[in-house]
């Protein structure tokens, strides 16, 4: 599969971007972090495409961005996002899999992890922006990892990322540590595109005789019930 050497803000199919939040804990704040009212941290504002622009600054057009834009993690705080359409995958070389939306023209790293459970995670580095053509971003490359593990292929179909912040970022105010705008897989594929084991395969059922269409016609529908 071919990938784009540097993921454009623009290409990414809708699909792509992280669905759900499964995990968050904002870590600790400055003392200038002031009222609630100002905190940055409402985890669902990392779903979906990325909203931010560089003219949600301070010297921007469009004034500093708020808590619908991004979630700051704090010291050391992390969060957790869940793919449910969609599949993060390895793309079989060492272009970037997963892109990860930082705020900001601070660079703030972020360890970064991916999972198949949400239990065992597999860590595939610490996020750092790298040049200017990067503003809008980082992008990780998984296949390293993956080949790293003797468990993982690039078959394993992962659907959670968790970031964590560093640790030893800007933590002055509400916006502290790492932002994160929103998270896409760059190598991604559509849930109903890949076949995922049921708990009792197909298979055992046809070998049992009892997988004829009424029997999957039923099953469909107290799935719906
Ligand atoms: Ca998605
Ligand atoms: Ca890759
Ligand atoms: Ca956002």
């Amino acid at each position: 599969m071919l990938l784009a050497p540097a993921a454009s803000a623009m290409s990414f199919d809708p699909s792509s971007y992280a669905d759900a939040v499964v995990d968050y804990s904002n870590g600790t704040y400055g003392a200038e972090a002031g009222s609630n009212a100002n905190w940055t941290h409402d985890p669902n504002a990392a779903l979906g495409a990325e909203n931010w622009t560089s003219e949600m600054t301070t010297r921007g057009s469009l004034g500093g961005w708020n808590k619908d834009i991004g979630t700051s993690l704090g010291q050391n705080g992390f969060l957790t996002v869940e793919f449910t359409d969609n599949y993060l995958v390895g793309g079989g070389d060492d272009a970037a899999d997963l892109w990860i939306f930082e705020i900001g023209s601070a660079v703030e790293a972020m360890k970064v992890e991916i999972s198949t459970d949400n239990e065992t995670w597999y860590e595939v580095g610490i996020a750092e922006r790298q040049n200017a053509q990067q503003e809008f971003g980082i992008g990780m490359d998984i296949d390293a990892r993956i080949a790293a593990e003797e468990s993982l292929s690039l078959d394993t179909l992962f659907r959670y990322v968790r970031v964590t912040d560093g640790g030893t970022n800007k933590y002055q105010n509400s916006k502290a540590g790492a932002d994160i705008d929103a998270i896409a897989a760059i190598s991604s594929v559509n849930a109903d595109e890949v076949d995922v084991p049921e708990p009792t395969s197909l298979a055992a059922l046809f070998a049992l005789g009892l997988a004829g269409v009424p029997a999957l016609k039923k099953r469909k529908q107290s799935t719906d019930a």
